[in-house]
């Protein structure tokens, strides 16, 4: 038995679940209580029965910004290739992956917590020079399962990868199995992702991981900074709410 599972062991067990108000409803709210730890924490955005795991980066310019992004909840993330993306509408719609490792926090979820308040979002990447750049959108949120889980973006701001996600801006999203998107194949097919397509896309952040060099638009993507043949080494989409 590790020292740590001795620990675990000791310590009292809580009798008495904690009331709903007490309960934190997004990242913010988590570290307002004192966890000023990156990690796994457990959310309730939509109440106490449905809690969610995400991962809270509390400290989340992968690259410098304005130094305003302290808090934020990582709604993607793609880091090495462990997690296979191309899946399904449940899937993308209740989320997989690991929080503590490359996931995807699930349509649902981004949607629950971007109709409570307004988010902004900031997509930091890395390609395998060890090159980095970021965007960043000062309104992100998900519309429900009824509209398609439109998306809605505006307020660009560019940190160097340019604003090929502005195609996607008003895109339903699509998946293998799913096709809402405004082509007349099945974009989620061809590209071998889960996305806002539209015709079909100038960004696919859940292509497949490819270790750079990408067969034309099936990798993970961002044109306007490598182009449709270039797979990058890391993405991770982040939102937090907007004061
Ligand atoms: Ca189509």
């Amino acid at each position: 038995m590790k020292a740590l599972d001795v620990l675990i062991l000791l310590l009292p067990v809580a009798v008495n679940p904690l009331p709903y108000d007490t309960m934190p409803v997004d990242c913010a709210d988590v570290y307002r209580r004192g966890f000023g730890h990156s990690g796994v924490y457990t959310i309730y955005p939509a109440g106490e029965t449905s809690p969610i795991q995400v991962y809270c980066d509390m400290g989340c310019e992968d690259q410098p910004g304005e130094g305003k992004w302290t808090v934020c909840i990582v709604i993607q993330k793609r880091k090495d290739g462990t997690v296979n993306f191309y899946r399904g509408w449940d899937q993308y719609r209740s989320g997989f992956g690991q929080a503590s490792g490359e996931y995807w926090l699930g349509l649902e979820n981004i949607h629950l917590l971007t109709q409570r308040q307004k988010y902004e979002l900031r997509v930091d990447m890395e390609d395998f020079e060890g090159a980095k750049v970021y965007v960043q959108y000062s309104s992100f949120s998900v519309a429900s399962e009824h509209e398609g889980y439109k998306l809605h973006l505006s307020g660009f701001k560019d940190g160097g990868a340019g604003k090929s996600m502005d195609e996607h801006n008003g895109q339903k999203f699509s998946t293998f199995d799913k096709d809402q998107d405004s082509y007349a194949s099945n974009c989620a097919k061809s590209y071998l992702g889960g996305w806002w397509y539209g015709e079909c896309h100038s960004v696919n952040p859940n292509g497949e991981y490819l270790w750079g060099n990408s067969i034309y638009g099936i990798g993970i993507n961002w044109v306007s900074w490598k182009g449709y043949k270039y797979s990058l080494k890391a993405i991770k989409m982040k939102i937090r709410p907007v004061e």
